[in-house]
């Protein structure tokens, strides 16, 4: 017999319908099962895709209990550097920039639904989300990348787009052959916590996981820190198989086929699984190709009920820039790119479908190869779509003939990567981006009513005040529509980590010091900005972006959208000047104006 894991027999108990599996850890079976005819034809396989919450307040005070326990966790690692008060002073500092109203921290969406409500949260529940302005029901193309892969391999996929929203009973009235989490859109606690709950409902069905932040946690295989071995050890029994790779669809066909066949899973490459005294152990590496046109979807084969009028679709993997702080090109080094009939077929696709009105390109770097997108938007022009789009954008890119033309192919919302209004952090940072040139692309979009967020990193190493200042300065000046500031992520997969030793760079993700700032500083001055800044916008919680072209879908205008920011803004710096007590009027009279404009 060939044992997955090394399991011996004594430790494998056979249950109802034929696999063989392991008594409390893995669900894999063994080569012993007998395969039940259901999943011999077009097995069904579950792929959860995004874990996007109905309560905002309570996960992100998850969200932040968790990050504080890793903080904990890790502390010893940073003698000198009191990790968990670290993390906790940001917190509280990026808590103090959000709006607190009634108890809850409220998105701008949570405000409306507050408003619209009777200035009371209604309680948002899987069956009534709809008729409530949530994100709840986006779509990533994780789920439906994967659904197109599996099906064209003979599985039956089932996508769960939103966990918030599935109800699992429903998903496990049929036995499935495995179940995937994308860790794309969903944290490692929340991996967790699923994984534990499909285990309690269906023990012997083999959860997968996979995805991006899989391939970031585990790439560092057997030389892992002990602070990781034993948290990645909670995983045990819960998780079965994690396949680490940035892609990663051909090695889950292979393990699933492995599954299926009951064959031992060693010989699946980029796996990371437990052992039987719970240890993990990891397969050989063995990276994938990527052929973009085979990753296009045929849209009009998707069905229904995974479709949305707001779809993602990717043209491109991989940005040849190298800025320091970014992950993008270590999981992406090389640039790919779809050909363009591949691109104009799956395009005139989604067109044809006519539920669709808007399409969110989600390359890491759409506009970087300036060739490359005036041929794109040129073809978008000439096939006439009927959509709007929108993507991330690089200003360095940007010429007053391709705003044109991304105005004419229905450009309507892009995220620029801004960083910061210093040259010397821009420099520092190596975004070959001079400061003129931000200001430049705003205009340009500005004159073509094109919307834009800029997103800005706070502390990047070399920060200051007076850099800080600059960016301030930077953002009033410039027109901007809406701005989104990120604290400086610290994390071992950037080139930014290769210079930790000359910056005096030491701790990790949003507790860390530098020579020149720490993220108690950087947090506070972040938690300042909307005080600061009175014509740019910010949602400060969600994707200013995301509440954009949902609101738009919704029927509101441009500057209908504009004006319930400022609304919000107004709102957040009003409540946070009443001591208690005090009147409230000021505040009352924005609540009024928001109901006027809450539909
Ligand atoms: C577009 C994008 C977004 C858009 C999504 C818009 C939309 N509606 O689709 C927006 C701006 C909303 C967004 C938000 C966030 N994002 Co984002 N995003 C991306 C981006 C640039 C592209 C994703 C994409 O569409 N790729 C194309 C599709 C076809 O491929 P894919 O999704 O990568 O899936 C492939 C593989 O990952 C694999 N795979 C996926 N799941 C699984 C599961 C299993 C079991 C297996 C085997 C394989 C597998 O199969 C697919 C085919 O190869 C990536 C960067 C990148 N280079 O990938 C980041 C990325 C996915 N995002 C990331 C993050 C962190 C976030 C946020 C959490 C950021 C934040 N702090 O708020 C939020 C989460 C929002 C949410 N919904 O929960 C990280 C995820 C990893 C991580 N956690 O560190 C990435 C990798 C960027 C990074 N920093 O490195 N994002
Ligand atoms: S920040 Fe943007 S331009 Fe820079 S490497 Fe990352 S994806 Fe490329």
């Amino acid at each position: 017999m060939q044992h997955i894991n090394g399991l011996t027999k004594k430790m494998i108990i056979d249950i109802d319908f034929g696999f063989a599996y392991h008594a409390h850890k893995s669900s894999i079976p063994t080569a012993t099962h007998t395969r039940p005819k259901s999943i011999l034809k077009q097995p069904k396989v579950i792929v959860i895709a995004q874990n996007q919450p109905l309560d905002n307040d309570a996960h992100l005070r998850r969200k932040l209990a968790d990050a504080e326990a890793r903080a904990e966790r890790q502390s010893h690692r940073f003698p000198g550097l009191d990790l968990p008060a670290l993390q906790k002073e940001v917190h509280r500092n990026l808590l103090s920039s959000l709006l607190f109203l009634d108890g809850r921290y409220m998105d701008l969406l949570d405000l409306m639904n507050y408003v619209k409500n009777g200035r009371r949260m209604p309680e948002i529940t899987p069956e009534n989300v709809s008729r409530h302005y949530s994100l709840a029901n986006s779509v990533t193309l994780n789920g439906i990348y994967l659904y197109r892969y599996l099906s064209s391999h003979g599985y039956d996929p089932i996508i769960v787009q939103n966990y918030a929203t599935a109800d699992l009973h429903d998903l496990f009235v049929e036995e499935p052959l495995a179940v995937c989490i994308s860790s794309n859109f969903i944290f490692m606690n929340d991996i967790h916590e699923i994984a534990g709950a499909i285990k309690d409902l269906a023990p012997h069905v083999p959860v997968i996981a996979g995805g991006m932040l899989i391939k970031k946690v585990l790439n560092a295989g057997d030389r892992f820190s002990q602070q990781t071995l034993d948290f990645m050890a909670g995983f045990c029994g819960r998780v079965d198989a994690f396949v680490v790779e940035a892609m990663g669809e051909a090695t889950l066909v292979r393990l699933l086929a492995a599954i299926r066949e009951g064959r031992g899973i060693e010989s699946v490459p980029n796996l990371a699984y437990f052992n039987q005294q719970g240890r993990m152990v990891f397969t050989p590496r063995e990276a994938e190709e990527i052929h973009m046109d085979e990753t296009a979807i045929e849209w009009d084969r998707i069905p229904m009920q995974y479709l949305r009028p707001i779809l993602p679709v990717n043209t491109s993997r991989g940005c040849f820039y190298r800025c320091r702080f970014c992950t993008y090109h270590w999981l992406f080094p090389e640039v790919h790119y779809k050909s363009m009939d591949v691109l104009k077929q799956e395009l005139k696709k989604i067109d044809t479908l006519g539920v669709v009105r808007h399409v969110r390109f989600t390359d890491d770097n759409f506009t970087a190869n300036k060739g490359r997108m005036k041929a794109v938007l040129e073809m978008m022009i000439a096939e006439g779509f009927g959509f709007s789009w929108s993507s991330f954008a690089r200003a360095s890119a940007l010429r007053p003939d391709l705003a044109r033309l991304m105005k004419s192919s229905g450009c309507e919302f892009v995220d620029l990567g801004l960083e910061s209004g210093s040259q010397t952090i821009l420099n520092a940072m190596d975004k070959r981006l001079k400061k003129e040139q931000s200001l430049e692309a705003i205009r340009m979009l500005n004159d073509e009513g094109i919307e834009s967020r800029g997103s800005f990193i706070v502390g990047y190493p070399g920060e200051t005040e007076a850099t800080f200042s600059e960016t301030i300065e930077f953002i009033n000046q410039s027109g901007l529509p809406y701005y989104h500031p990120y604290l400086f992520y610290y994390t071992g997969n950037t080139l930014v980590h290769q210079d930790r030793e000359c910056l005096g760079l030491q701790g990790l993700g949003l507790a860390w010091r530098h020579h020149t700032m720490d993220s108690g500083l950087a947090s506070r001055l972040m938690a300042r900005m909307p005080e600061q800044i009175n014509r740019s916008f910010t949602d400060g919680q969600a994707y200013v972006e995301e509440i954009y072209k949902l609101l738009r879908g919704e029927g509101y205008s441009q500057e209908e959208i504009r004006e319930l920011f400022r609304l919000k803004r107004a709102l957040q710096l009003s409540i946070k000047g009443v001591r208690p007590g005090e009147s409230h009027s000021k505040a009352e009279t924005i609540l009024s104006k928001l109901e006027t404009l809450v539909r």
